[in-house]
C-alpha cells in the first residue's frame, strides 16, 4: 500500500460519538482523513445485522470519496462487505489464518507495539502495523501503559521497514513527534470523533503534520 494512505488513518465505531456516525465520517473526510477503519467495540456497540447495517453505510460514504475502507478485527463482515482491508490486534485471529481467508488484495493491519511482534506481522505479509498506545487513551477499554513515540524510533532502527502508524492519545499538540520518530502517519479516534467540528479537527491535524 502507498504510505501516504496511512497519513490520517481515521477509527470510529457508534459509540465513538454522540452524532450520526455517518454525518461524522463524511466530515472527517472533508477535512482530510486518508484512511478509515471500522471499529465496532466496547461498551454499547452494535451486534449482528445492525453492526453489518452501519458497516454498509459507512463504507458507502468512504467509496464515494475513494477512501479505503477498512473493518477492525471482523474477518467474515470484511469478507461479506468487500472491504478493502482487515485490522487484527494480538489477541485477535492470527494474519497468517486471516491471509487464507481473504482475497490477496485486501490491506491487512496488524497492532504490534514489541519488535517480536513486528517482526512477526513483517514475515506473515502485514501491509502495515498501528503502534501504540503512543500517549494515554481513554477510548480503548483494554488499553495498556503508553509506549511512546520512541517505540516507533526502536522498531525503525531495528530495520522495520513496514508502514507504521502511530496510535493513542494523538492530538494536534503531539502528533509531529509521532511522525518525528518515523511512522507514516497518525491513527485516532477521539480526537476527530469526539470534536465538536470533525472537519475541522481533521483538518488541523493534517496540517499539524509534516513527514
Ligand atoms: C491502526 N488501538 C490502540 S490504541 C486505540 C486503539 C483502537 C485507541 C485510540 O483511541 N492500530 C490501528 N488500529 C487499531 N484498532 C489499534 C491500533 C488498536 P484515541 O485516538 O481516542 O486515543
Amino acid at each position: 500500500m502507498k504510505r501516504e494512505t496511512l497519513s490520517l488513518y481515521f477509527i470510529m465505531g457508534s459509540n465513538n460519538t454522540s452524532e450520526d456516525p455517518l454525518i461524522v465520517l463524511e466530515q472527517a473526510i472533508m477535512g482530510g482523513v486518508t484512511c478509515f477503519q471500522y471499529r465496532e467495540k466496547g461498551s454499547g456497540a452494535l451486534t449482528g445485522i445492525e453492526k453489518e447495517k452501519l458497516g454498509r453505510e459507512l463504507m458507502s460514504v468512504c467509496r464515494k470519496y475513494q477512501v479505503p475502507f477498512i473493518v477492525n478485527d471482523d474477518v467474515d463482515l470484511a469478507i461479506k462487505l468487500k472491504a478493502d482491508g482487515v485490522h487484527t490486534g494480538q489477541d485477535d485471529q492470527p494474519l497468517e489464518e486471516v491471509k487464507k481467508m481473504i482475497p490477496s488484495s485486501m490491506i491487512t493491519g496488524v497492532s504490534a507495539k514489541t519488535l517480536d511482534e513486528a517482526r512477526e506481522a513483517e514475515k506473515q505479509g502485514a501491509d502495515y502495523i498501528g503502534v501504540g498506545p503512543m500517549f494515554a487513551t481513554k477510548t480503548k477499554e483494554d488499553a495498556e501503559a503508553p509506549v511512546g513515540p520512541s517505540t516507533i524510533q526502536q522498531l525503525r532502527r531495528q530495520k522495520i521497514t513496514l508502514p507504521i502508524v502511530g496510535i493513542g492519545g494523538i492530538e494536534v499538540g503531539n502528533a509531529q513527534q509521532v511522525i518525528d520518530a518515523g511512522a507514516d502517519g497518525i491513527s485516532l479516534i477521539s480526537a476527530i470523533s469526539q470534536a465538536k467540528d470533525p472537519e475541522q479537527a481533521a483538518r488541523l491535524l493534517r496540517e499539524s503534520i509534516s513527514f
